[in-house]
């Protein structure tokens, strides 16, 4: 069975795909920020060790991508920063730890580098979602969400910074949301999503595209792009919002999500039709004696990376 020790510095964490090809931080364009946050989980605990397995797990990649037909990771450059480590010591209460979480992305936002975060609990994205929006200024974005649930509670079990509410926290920064592979919400979350008109792509609508025949329908993929208002997107992955056979290690499972190629199919389009300025991948929460889900994040991660550097030139 492999462990997970809580990471206290870079050097105690595996880098994302291997030392050998990190190019080091001035020459990356892609950095991978690991912030092994648990703070809230309300049902399966374990997430604050998603970051170390996913690094882990991404010691196994293969470097040759066959959809993009190059060995991406040496095209691109990817160093892995500091883990954010004392977002999990205790020392910090919920509000600091999102300022500093939204100090550190700002910073490598503004040294140009491409984001992404990987968690830890999905509380997290609103100090992420803050950096952007310090870094942007005026600048609109939209938050894309894969996710299960809709996390649009305004406050859960006495915080407003609960994974439960992380959504409804990128709201009150007065950006625009398209939560994707929703599945499971509240009362209160039904409301404000009708009342608000939230542009929710529901799982339903994802699974009853498979049994689309027509190949001239619009599909959710093109409803989905066709909702964000804004050229920037930031992209939010909660593990959760992919099947729960695809990857099973999430602290709060539902049946019924996207399938691997759902997503890589969206995330493909979504990176190539808008401009992405960062992204995250949130709850990987490892199950002990089964590697399949840290390994299928780190696989998303490295395609994600693939096509972001596909679709800005990075490859040529
Ligand atoms: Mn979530």
């Amino acid at each position: 069975m492999t462990t997970h020790p809580l990471p206290e510095t870079a050097s105690d964490l595996y880098p994302f795909l291997d030392r050998s090809i990190d190019p080091g931080y001035e020459a990356a364009r892609v950095v991978v920020l690991p912030v092994p946050y648990e703070a809230t989980t309300t049902y399966v605990q374990g997430c604050k060790h998603g970051p170390a397995a996913l690094l882990e797990a991404s010691d196994q990649l293969e470097y040759y991508d066959v959809e993009l037909g190059c060995e991406t990771g040496y095209a691109i450059g990817v160093h892995t920063v500091e883990p954010i480590a004392d977002t999990r010591s205790g020392e910090l209460d919920d509000q600091e730890a999102m300022e500093t979480i939204a100090a550190r992305v700002c910073q490598l936002q503004q040294d140009g580098k491409f984001v992404v975060t990987i968690g830890g609990e999905h509380s997290i994205t609103g100090g992420v979602v803050t950096g952007y929006r310090r870094a942007l200024g005026d600048e609109p974005f939209t938050v894309v969400q894969i996710d299960a649930h809709g996390d649009l509670r305004d406050t859960y079990e006495g915080s407003r910074y609960n994974h439960a509410c992380v959504m409804r926290r990128v709201l009150d920064l007065g950006l625009p949301i398209v939560p994707i592979g929703i599945r499971s919400i509240c009362q209160e979350e039904a409301d404000l999503i009708r009342d608000r008109h939230v542009p929710v792509i529901w799982a339903e609508e994802i699974a009853a595209g498979h049994h689309q025949t027509s190949s001239d329908q619009t599909t959710w993929i093109d409803r989905a792009i066709a909702a964000i208002p804004t050229d920037k997107v930031f992209l939010t992955i909660d593990l959760d919002g992919l099947d729960a056979t695809v990857i099973p290690g999430v602290g709060t499972p539902q049946p019924g999500g996207l399938s691997w190629y759902d997503t890589l199919t969206f995330v493909r389009r979504l990176l190539t039709e808008k401009q992405a300025i960062g992204m995250d991948v949130m709850e990987l929460c490892p199950l002990p004696g089964l590697v399949i889900s840290e390994f299928t994040a780190a696989k998303l991660v490295y395609r994600a990376i693939g096509y972001q550097a596909k679709a800005q030139g990075w490859l040529a």
